[in-house]
Formats: structure tokens, C-alpha cells, sequence
């Protein structure tokens, strides 16, 4: 089955929202031609609840992008960004949902930040994800969506240590860039075995 990925294509990551990616929206036309020629969609939506410890209006003296250590490592610190039912956290209205079969929703714990969709950022807590994907007998996943150098490369890393076989869809991801971080990103994601292709050639 083939299977679609889209990784957190939400207001606030989009230009005009709090996180925005620089042109996040241009993954969108991209996305939603791939839609068409995909079976099982899955989409990711980051879930905070206001307060939540990723952020750095909540840390005396930090600002956003600086960051802490928390219990289980290093942590990025973020501006305030998609709280729960707020219009920021909502997809953005140009992406077709409507083929969406799940929507796996992420950090929504206020003491720990989710960047992948397998597991938190303690690496231990799971989403159930690969419970899904597994029953439903699916082993390779297309990766597309927000942001190149966090979530989705953190969801790319933990698909392949689960065993699934990953392509990241180059041109229908956008990344944040924190010192090169999107350049390390995709070495991290390619070194890992992480299949790199062009929507082109998964349509
Ligand atoms: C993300 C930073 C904070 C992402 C989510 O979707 O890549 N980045 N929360
Ligand atoms: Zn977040």
C-alpha cells in the first residue's frame, strides 16, 4: 500500500505563523498532487498545550531558538507555537485532507516536546504509530511536510530504526535552517538509509 507521511503542515509553521518556515507553504500544490497517487494517508500535527516546556516564553531569561537541557537531553526552545484548537495549530486551508485516513497528534505532553511521529523526545514514549503502520501491514512510508530539519528528519531517523523503509520526498519538504541545520539534516537522514527522491518520481 502505498503510503504518505505529511508531516505538520499547519498555520503556524506556514509564512504569516508563528514558526514559519520559510516558504513552508510552497510544499502544499507539491503535497496535494501527491495525495492523488497515494493509498493510505497519515498526517502529524504538532498539539501543545499552552505552557508547554518548549517553549521559551515559559523559561526565565531564554529566548527562542537557544536551548536547555532538559531530563532526557538537549532541547530547542521555540516561540509559542500550535496550541491546541487554536487557528495556528490548524492544517493550512490549501492542503486537500481530505483523503487524511489518520491524524496522529504530537507533543501534547506539557514536559516533553515531540519532534517524530514514532516516538517523543525521551526516544522511549511511543505514538503507536508503528503499531498502525505494522497491523495494517505497511513497511515503507513517503515522507513529505514541516520542517526538513525537525520533524521530519526525526520522523525519517525513527521510521528506519523501526524498520521501515523510508523515502523522504525532497522537493515536498521545507526546512527551518538553524546553524546548517538542514544540510545536517539530510546527512544525518541519508547516513541513516533514508531513500532520497523527487515527487516526480513517486507519482
Ligand atoms: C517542529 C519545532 C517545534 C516541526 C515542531 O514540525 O518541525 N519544529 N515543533
Ligand atoms: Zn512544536
Amino acid at each position: 500500500m502505498k503510503t504518505l507521511l505529511i508531516v505538520d503542515v499547519q498555520n503556524d509553521f506556514c509564512p504569516g505563523g508563528s514558526l514559519a518556515v520559510p516558504q513552508g507553504d510552497s510544499v502544499i500544490p507539491v503535497i496535494n498532487q501527491l495525495i492523488e497517487s497515494f493509498d493510505c494517508i497519515i498526517q502529524t500535527q504538532d498539539w501543545h498545550p499552552p505552557g508547554h516546556s518548549s517553549f521559551a516564553s515559559i523559561h526565565e531569561g531564554k529566548n527562542p531558538y537557544e536551548t536547555i537541557q532538559m531530563d532526557y537531553g538537549e532541547q530547542v526552545l521555540w516561540p509559542d507555537h500550535c496550541i491546541q484548537k487554536s487557528p495556528g495549530a490548524e492544517f493550512h486551508s490549501n492542503l486537500n485532507t481530505a483523503k487524511t485516513q489518520v491524524i496522529i497528534r504530537k507533543g501534547f505532553r506539557e514536559e516533553i516536546d515531540s519532534y517524530s511521529t514514532f516516538y517523543e523526545n525521551d526516544q522511549q514514549t511511543k505514538t503507536g504509530l508503528t503499531g498502525y503502520l505494522k497491523n495494517r501491514g505497511i513497511h515503507e512510508l513517503h515522507v513529505c511536510g514541516l520542517a526538513t530539519d525537525f520533524c521530519v528528519k526525526w520522523s525519517v531517523l525513527d521510521g528506519i530504526k523501526e524498520g521501515f523503509t523510508i523515502h523522504v520526498i525532497k522537493d515536498a519538504v521545507k526546512g527551518i535552517d538553524i546553524d546548517d541545520s538542514i544540510q545536517k539534516a539530510w546527512q544525518e537522514m541519508k547516513s541513516a538509509g533514508a531513500n532520497v527522491v523527487v515527487s516526480s518520481e513517486v507519482l
